[in-house]
């Protein structure tokens, strides 16, 4: 009997594994359950999660015997977990393990809209180069006030890459941690207003829904600000604003509001650089996180600890 789902666009070798190790069936996304047998629905225990299309009580109520939710990644924002708790479904996650790749493009999006090099691409490619056209200068990296809003696991790695950089680094958290070498602003509003760019990793949901609107990208100026963290962080309309009025030097941005729809006003627009939610994209993470996931389904199946419950 099949008792557990993976939902989402796994791997070949994922759901192999999935296959292999759980008899799991496979489907693309939540919609497709609406098709299932409910006596088949009706026997699920698990479902191993991977998108960020809403997972609420609908589709819980769907599968009533459901008591995991298995997460493929480390912001569990797209599954209501007021509504997981009301029926006893356990949510675990995939953290720390793509600390390090969500960090390391969030330095690599962050030089590069300093430094202008999808512009300067752009530029070669276009011909302008040996036509002897000018190519507007770069904004120095090294030594810029860089705040970083969200100071969790991912916060830190950026600031640890940051730091050789020889930038004043500072953050907002719900409280100082007292973390040496670094300044602490109670909101991103009061930290931009000291900083020259903003570094975005703050967890997704309803309450950072919009943290990030005109009063702060008012104060921010005529910096860069980088979103590795959820699109809904940022409202986009102010953004759009900020950036067409030249109030803002630049942005870039590996999360949108709605993907996977990008927020057709912020693609348009040259200064923006614009990605497809890769943060944790690279084979090894990738690799680790599905790894931690079925680690997860393991436990809960042997009614032994899970090794990363939504704490
Ligand atoms: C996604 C992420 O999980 O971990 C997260 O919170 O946003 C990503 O790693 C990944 O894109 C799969 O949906």
């Amino acid at each position: 009997m099949t008792h557990t789902l993976a939902i989402g666009h796994y791997e070949p070798e994922e759901i192999d594994a999935f296959q292999s190790q759980f008899a799991a069936l496979v489907l693309p996304d939540l919609a497709a359950m609406a098709a299932l047998d409910p006596a088949l629905r009706e026997g699920v225990r698990i479902v191993a999660y991977k998108g960020h299309e809403p997972f609420g009580p609908l589709q819980m109520d769907g599968l009533p015997g459901l008591g995991l939710i298995a997460n493929y990644g480390v912001g569990h924002d797209a599954i209501d977990g007021d509504a997981a708790r009301a029926r006893g479904i356990t949510i675990t996650i995939t953290p720390d393990v793509l600390n390090e790749d969500v960090a390391d493009l969030a330095l690599c999006m962050w030089i590069a809209a300093c430094r202008g090099v999808m512009g300067a691409a752009a530029y070669l490619h276009r011909g302008d180069w040996v036509a002897g056209q000018p190519l507007a200068l770069g904004t120095k990296a090294s030594g810029r006030k860089v705040g970083i809003v969200g100071m969790g696991r991912i916060g830190r790695a950026v600031a640890d890459r940051l730091a050789p950089f020889g930038c004043e680094i500072h953050y907002t958290a719900r409280a100082d941690k007292g973390v040496a070498g670094m300044r602490w602003h109670a909101t991103p509003r009061a930290m931009a207003q000291d900083v020259d760019d903003l570094i975005v990793t703050i967890v997704g949901g309803e309450q950072t829904r919009n943290l990030i609107g005109h009063d702060t990208l008012a104060a921010l100026g005529p910096g860069y600000i980088i979103n590795v963290a959820r699109g809904s962080v940022i409202d986009e309309d102010a953004l759009v604003a900020a950036l067409k009025e030249g109030r803002l030097a630049g942005a870039a941005l590996d999360v949108f509001a709605h993907e996977p729809q990008a927020n057709a006003q912020l693609l348009a627009l040259p200064n923006v650089l614009s990605l497809p939610h890769i943060g944790s994209a690279t084979v090894q993470t990738r690799a680790a996180m599905a790894s931690l996931q079925r680690a997860n389904i393991a436990a809960f199946l042997a009614g032994a600890p899970l090794p990363s419950p939504v704490p």
